[in-house]
């Protein structure tokens, strides 16, 4: 008798066909043979995002370039677990690429979080500047001690916003015993607290089904991944904080990355990096024209000034303890880039 568990059929579903396989492409000869390296790539968000269309490009773009000796397969929406097991599957070895939010690699590069800051950022040029900057390549490089390689263009999740059930949240005085869920981040649970909510880490995977059966009242998350994982259907305001930006470093399996001889690491990083561009492009359309869409489909919105949740995260003492946190080095890399904080 087989006895089905939940590892055993994620298992089952590793090697079920995925999006992205070299037959997928157009206009490619048939293969008959397996491609040499065949590289796993998972994520937590729908097909329909941005970042699994763009994905899908770049897959084919690397069949095509390596004539067909290199096979992304992408497993998209939690098909292989969530946040927490993809990240252990890629130190692993056992995926290739995982796109894992800063917030979520934080759990094991402390200083991932620094984007993640409450209410630093104010634009998508201060953004870029950045993490393509200064501030991201040192980023990269403590990802690089962990053994994984992280590469060079992020790619954008948004500035976050936060939506709810029972009122809108117009100020940091909304926010006192708000029942809201997180992503697994001691940054995001640090910040919530220190704004008077009662925040609860749980993985993407969890989201809508936590707040249809109201074990929690809220969450937090850029309009497109609110727009694509259907939030409006539980959720009835629209807050638009933009109190974190968050983006996702694609990265992959140390050993696997260096595995791959360089002119194919070329073609790979080549196509990635291009699609986390174009990627970068459609978030920041999306994030003008989707509110008239969930608009239509309920959610009330409202935009409350920041200046209630700066001055109450300071007087609790976040930006100092996290400062201390990320260190003097790190936290200048972001001042530089933002301005004074703490
Ligand atoms: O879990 C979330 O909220 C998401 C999808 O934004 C991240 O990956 C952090």
């Amino acid at each position: 008798m087989t006895i089905l568990t939940r590892r055993t059929m994620l298992k089952a579903m590793a090697t079920a066909p995925a999006i992205g396989a070299a037959g997928a492409v157009i206009g490619m000869p048939h293969v008959a043979h397996a491609a040499e390296y065949e590289l796993k790539y998972g994520n937590n968000l729908p097909l329909t995002h941005p970042l699994n269309i763009r994905a899908q490009e770049a897959a084919a773009r690397i069949a095509k370039e390596s004539n067909g000796k290199v096979e992304v397969k992408i497993f998209p929406n939690n098909q292989l677990g969530g946040d927490t097991d993809m990240l252990s599957q890629v130190r692993s070895g056992g995926l290739t690429f995982f796109t894992p939010s800063a917030l979520v690699i934080a759990t094991l590069v402390p200083v991932a979080a620094i984007n993640a800051v409450g209410f630093a950022f104010s634009d998508y040029d201060q953004v870029w500047k950045a993490m393509d900057g200064k501030l991201g390549a040192h980023v990269r490089e403590a990802i690089s001690k962990v053994g994984l390689y992280a590469f060079e263009k992020m790619w954008d999740n948004g500035f976050r916003q936060m939506t709810s059930g029972d009122k809108p949240i117009n100020s940091a005085a909304d926010m006192a015993g708000l029942k809201i869920r997180v992503p697994v981040s001691p940054l995001s649970i640090a910040m919530f607290k220190g704004l008077g909510a009662a925040p609860t880490s749980l993985q993407f995977s969890e989201v809508y089904s936590s707040l249809q059966t109201r074990i929690v009242d809220a969450q937090e998350n850029p309009l497109p991944i609110i727009q694509v994982a259907k939030l409006f259907e539980v959720q009835k305001y629209c807050s638009l904080s933009n109190h974190i930006w968050d983006g996702f470093w694609f990265i992959a399996n140390g050993r696997a990355w260096k595995g791959l001889p360089p002119d194919l690491q070329a073609i790979v990083a080549g196509a990635i990096n291009d699609a986390g561009m174009a990627q970068r492009g459609d978030i920041k359309a999306l994030n003008q024209s989707v509110r008239t869409d969930l608009e239509a489909k309920g959610l009330a919105f409202n935009q409350p000034g920041p200046d209630s949740f700066r001055a109450k995260l300071r007087e609790s003492g976040f930006y100092s303890e996290w400062k201390g946190r990320f260190g003097d080095e790190a936290w200048g890399l972001l001042e530089d880039a933002v301005g004074k904080l703490a």
